[in-house]
């Protein structure tokens, strides 16, 4: 009786995201309640309800895909799980206080960002070998990246000289997947649809994580109301999220199942 009720959950993810939900309203103590015209409160809440249900979905697609598809949609789930927590402790510092929750937003991407990396290095390793060296060079100029932003916002150093070390750790990500060996393996080695997918990505860490940076100059770099600015940083990074995280899943969602049915 235990046993077929425990394997009627076909899929335990749904236990664990059923957790996260009701986890999520435990958090939800600070006794100030969002405002009708916090828009960036209301951007934070919107987004940590996305993220529950990109990560229901990924889990639960996995049953879809076929073997070699199933652990890039795991790092997916875990990459909107870990962001939704995070974000339910941001939007508390938010709406509580107004002011930027910059420790947790770096906790959130120290954690997501190397597993956005693994995934570039999953969908090359379903169809090539791959060199490990290959990650850890992404890693290095994902911490280089970080580690420059966090030291600038966080008041450590001066906002200018911390944003051109975040660049350049950036620049040298770009590089690695337009020139280096990441880009030679895809170029040489993966099939139509993989190569696809493996561009579409690459306009993602183009373009979709160009829009932090952004949002960096405007928190910290125009001198504008200090406010304003808080706020325009804020706005700006949870679209960012979106982009980067939810969407970005969907497209290895796409890939994994188109090729799961072929390959049927
Ligand atoms: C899920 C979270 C993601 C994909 C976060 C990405 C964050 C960045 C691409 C941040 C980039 C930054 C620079 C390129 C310069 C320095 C300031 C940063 C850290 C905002």
């Amino acid at each position: 009786m235990t046993k077929s009720f425990l394997s009627s959950f076909k899929n335990q993810s749904v236990l664990a995201v059923a957790v996260l939900a009701f986890s999520s309203s435990v958090y939800a103590t600070s006794g100030v309640v969002l405002q009708a015209n916090d828009f960036v409160g209301i951007s934070f809440w919107l987004i940590s309800m996305a993220l529950v249900a990109s990560t229901a979905f990924f889990f639960l697609e996995r049953d879809r895909v076929a073997g070699k598809w199933k652990t890039s949609l795991t790092v997916s789930g875990l990459v909107t799980l870990v962001a939704a927590v995070h974000y339910f402790y941001m939007r508390d510092v938010w709406v509580a206080t107004g002011s930027t929750p910059t420790v947790y937003r770096y906790i959130d991407w120290l954690i997501t960002v190397p597993l956005l990396m693994i995934e570039f290095y999953l969908i090359l390793s379903a169809i090539a070998k791959v060199p490990s060296g290959v990650f850890w060079r992404l890693v290095i100029g994902t911490l280089v990246m970080l580690v420059g932003g966090y030291v600038g916002e966080a008041g450590y150093v001066a906002p200018m000289p911390a944003f051109i070390v975040g660049m350049l750790g950036w620049f040298y990500i770009l590089y690695e997947i337009f020139a280096g060996e990441a880009s030679k393996i895809n170029a040489n080695q993966a099939p139509a649809n993989v190569q696809s997918a493996f561009k579409t990505m690459r306009l993602i860490v183009t373009f979709g994580w160009a829009i932090y940076p952004v949002g960096y100059y405007f928190g910290y770099l125009t001198g504008a109301d200090p406010i304003e600015s808080m706020k325009s940083l804020n706005i700006v990074y949870n679209l960012a999220d979106v982009l980067n995280k939810i969407a970005f899943g969907v497209i290895i969602w796409t890939v994994a199942v188109s090729e799961s049915e072929k390959a049927k």
